[in-house]
């Protein structure tokens, strides 16, 4: 049987159009899924929306509709940015359908059946663009530690769930499963802000809410938008449902990726819940940094004043979902904050996908049909030159496969690439055109091009998951197949010699950068 991997997005808030930092997430996760895929195991990768709460009623309200038909066109526009960014979700789950509403009713049900979940009154300090109530110490200048707004007393009777009763099992579970949380530094921050502090009960229900999911037992309550939320990752899977299967084949996640900012509900309140439900938790939480635009997160809960295009509906189609897949993937360091600005974008799609990559396959593909008419080459001995950059390749080749066990994409990016660039520096080294020159040269300059020939095969079979669209380009003119498990990326022998390569137009056309930042700022 095949291993089975589970990997999830959180589940935006359409409360807005998506942003580049919602793109961040989900290609880092739609990247991963597609390597476990190509290491033969069985992906299950869920994406989708967090529709109920009272920002979503403001937005739909602001817009002059109803929930439903405000929420159904955020979703098609969701659904084809994905579509144009070459996202491959194996489900997209909306918290309004229903199925996920009647289970997280029953999940409600169970924890208060359990015991875990009474009835009180809440008096507290809430953000409603954040959904989130605070206590007097969490607040920064008196106003919300994750948006800077104004937060506002509240008072109602309320349900809660006993979350103070979770503090030592957390903490054991920290320092049992020291992979459960990455980076390591994220569980100092949840030990240290919240656990040691005191965890209080939390309040998970809401008279003064009206869109969300009512408490089967007391309808006048709407379950806390982060309960019904949180339970995404299993309802999708059908828990409390007629067909629960695809939970048995697939939970525990193998890991849900999330952005910084709420990692406390996905490590604090989301394993309390299972822990009260007594179902596994999940294999690892990881809590990535946020991708800065001028300093800022460009978090829709916030004006950001930032003027340059950062809309990936305007730089997926003029500059392909490849190259922004790839400054997305490689620009900020896994598990820390990063920069992206345009200049850094375009001056990177010169250099590393146009230059290194683009121009080491044109060139090599002209070569080998100037000297070969196309036809790969089979190659009886390789010299110490060529030997030196396969071991190279190799390394480099294992040092991606290591990280991505990590999810460090980036890192694993700029492995690949790696090979790329030493591939051009042997070029230099082994100075094809010349030994072209040379009488009974014949067999070196095949050995060369042919070692050429499977470093690029190598590449572009690693970087696939990252980027399919120009990899499929490659993949194709070898003959070979797109979307298939891992195959000879530890040899040099993966392609078919005496086979003519196929055309190959051009991967990445060099911009005018002036030009383009020119342009880019109109659009903005
Ligand atoms: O928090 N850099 O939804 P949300 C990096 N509905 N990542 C970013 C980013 C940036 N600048 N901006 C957004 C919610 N993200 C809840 C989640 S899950 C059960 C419920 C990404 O629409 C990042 O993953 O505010 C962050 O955690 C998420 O979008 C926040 O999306």
């Amino acid at each position: 049987m095949k291993e089975k991997f589970y990997i999830t997005t959180p589940i935006y808030y359409p409360s807005n159009k998506f942003t580049l930092g919602n793109c961040y997430t989900t290609v880092i996760c739609d990247t991963i899924a597609k390597f476990n895929k190509k290491l033969g195991k069985d992906v299950f990768f869920l994406t989708g929306t967090d529709e109920h709460g009272q920002k979503i009623s403001l937005s739909a309200q602001k817009a002059g509709k109803t929930e439903k038909e405000y929420l159904d066109e955020m979703i098609a526009d969701a659904k084809k940015l994905w579509q144009m960014l070459d996202i491959n979700y194996s489900k997209f789950i909306r918290t309004t359908d229903d199925y996920h509403e009647k289970a997280v009713q029953k999940i409600f049900n169970a924890l208060y059946e359990k015991g875990y979940i009474y009835k009180g009154k809440y008096n507290g300090l809430y953000c409603t663009p954040c959904e989130s109530f605070w206590t007097e110490s969490q607040l920064v200048n008196g106003k919300c530690p994750d948006c800077g707004r104004e937060v506002k007393v509240q008072e109602e009777e309320a349900y809660f769930f006993k979350l103070s009763q979770f503090s030592d099992k957390l903490l054991d579970l920290y320092k049992n499963n020291p992979e459960f949380l990455l980076p390591n530094s994220r569980v100092n921050e949840m030990v240290n802000n919240f656990i040691k502090p005191g965890l209080q009960d939390l309040c998970v229900s809401r008279t003064s809410v009206k869109w969300g999911v009512p408490v089967e037992f007391d309808p006048k309550h709407t379950i806390y938008v982060w309960i019904d939320a949180l339970t995404n990752y299993i309802t999708a899977l059908g828990y409390g449902s007629d067909d629960p299967s695809l939970f048995e084949k697939f939970w525990p996640a193998d890991v849900h990726i999330i952005g910084k900012e709420i990692v406390r509900f996905h490590a604090i309140i989301w394993p309390a819940m299972l822990m009260a439900l007594d179902l596994p938790l999940p294999k690892r939480i990881f809590g990535h940094g946020w991708m800065l635009f001028g300093g800022d997160k460009l978090s829709k809960s916030k004006e950001t004043g930032v003027k340059e295009c950062v809309d990936p509906r305007i730089l997926i189609p003029r500059y392909s979902a490849d190259a922004i897949r790839y400054i997305l993937l490689r620009e900020i360091p896994f598990g820390s904050d990063g920069n992206y600005s345009t200049e850094t974008f375009l001056t990177k799609f010169n250099a590393d996908l146009c230059n290194n990559f683009g121009n080491l396959v044109s060139r090599t593909f002209s070569m080998l049909k100037k000297y070969f008419d196309g036809i790969i080459p089979s190659v009886e001995k390789y010299r110490e030159n060529e030997i030196n950059l396969q071991n190279k390749v190799l390394k480099e080749k294992d040092n991606v496969l290591e990280y991505m066990k990590n999810f460090d994409v980036s890192k694993a990016i700029t492995s690949i690439f790696n090979i790329f660039s030493e591939a051009n520096t042997y070029i230099q080294l082994a100075q094809p055109w010349a030994v072209a020159k040379q009488e009974g040269q014949e067999e070196q300059l095949k050995a060369i091009l042919r070692t050429l020939l499977e470093t690029i095969r190598i590449g572009v079979e690693l970087l696939e998951p990252f980027m399919s669209e120009s990899t499929g380009k490659v993949l194709s003119a070898f003959n070979l197949k797109t979307n298939s498990t891992f195959e000879n990326i530890d040899n040099f022998d993966g392609l078919k010699a005496n086979e003519k390569i196929g055309e190959l137009s051009i991967l990445f056309p060099r911009l005018d950068i002036a030009k383009e930042l020119e342009e880019l700022a109109l659009l903005s």
